[in-house]
């Protein structure tokens, strides 16, 4: 079961692009279940979704890479066991970290017989707020950056070509290896491209001694 995560700071897009995302793997023949992970207490989402014939699962009380990595855990095995999905997309919080979320997919090998596969992290960027971002919340923003192997600029329909450029200047300064990709969600540029990154490409697995190596980068200052 295949397990693609569209990461990005609150208010990225990370649930119009999901919808559009889902909507376009549908009609490709794909069976799909959505994990929409709220951190505050109400989330409209989930029902949303519902409403339009998919299956959703909403997981809040607190965030699944971290706080409460068991339920995500328990979610993705339910939904193997009950509805054997080809790709569950998840829309983490906007705090969460990928890597995190990896390993928190992964603990659901033990409860299941399910073998999980990772889509491309893909993290999107709000082009049109990129200054205020990286002025409020830098280490999260970069570390969401750092650890995707796509990075979608999206809202490039309300951006400058300006604040585009300086996203997309913002993103391989600390990742040059993700591939940047412009999007507008709400147009549905780049959507079908971040379909066939989900639906045809995979991600390296979790791995403790690689993300320990990154974090020991991080914290030393060899990476910003
Ligand atoms: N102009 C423009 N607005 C967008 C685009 N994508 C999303 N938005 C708007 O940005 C706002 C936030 O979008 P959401 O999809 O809810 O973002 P989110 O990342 O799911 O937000 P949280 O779940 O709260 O973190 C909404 O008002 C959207 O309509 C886009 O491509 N262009
Ligand atoms: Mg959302």
């Amino acid at each position: 079961m295949k397990v693609s995560q569209v990461a990005g700071f609150l208010g990225s897009g990370k649930t119009t692009a999901v919808m559009k995302i889902v909507d376009k793997l549908v009609r490709g023949g794909h069976r799909i279940a959505i994990v929409v992970n709220d951190v505050g207490e109400i989330s409209v989402d989930a029902k949303f979704i519902e409403s339009h014939g998919l299956k959703a699962k909403e997981i809040s009380g607190g965030c699944i890479c971290c706080q409460i990595a068991g339920s995500f855990a328990d979610t993705l095995a339910l939904l193997y066991d009950t509805y054997n999905p080809d790709i569950v997309v998840v829309e983490p919080s906007g705090v969460a970290i990928p890597w995190g979320l990896k390993r928190a997919a992964e603990y659901s090998e033990a409860r299941t017989n399910v073998k999980v596969e990772h889509a491309p992290v893909i993290t999107l960027v709000d082009a049109s707020r990129i200054e205020t971002l990286v002025k409020a919340v830098r280490r999260l923003v970069e570390t969401q950056i750092r650890e995707a192997d796509v990075c979608f600029v999206n809202k490039v329909d309300a951006a400058s070509e300006e604040d585009v450029k300086k996203a997309e200047d913002f993103i391989r300064g600390i990742n040059p290896n993700a591939e940047v990709v412009r999007m507008s969600a709400e147009t549905g540029e780049g959507i079908s491209y971040a379909c066939d990154v989900i639906a045809n490409r995979v991600s390296e697995r979790y791995d403790e001694a690689v993300e320990e190596e990154r974090l020991k980068k991080q914290y030393s200052g060899e990476v910003r």
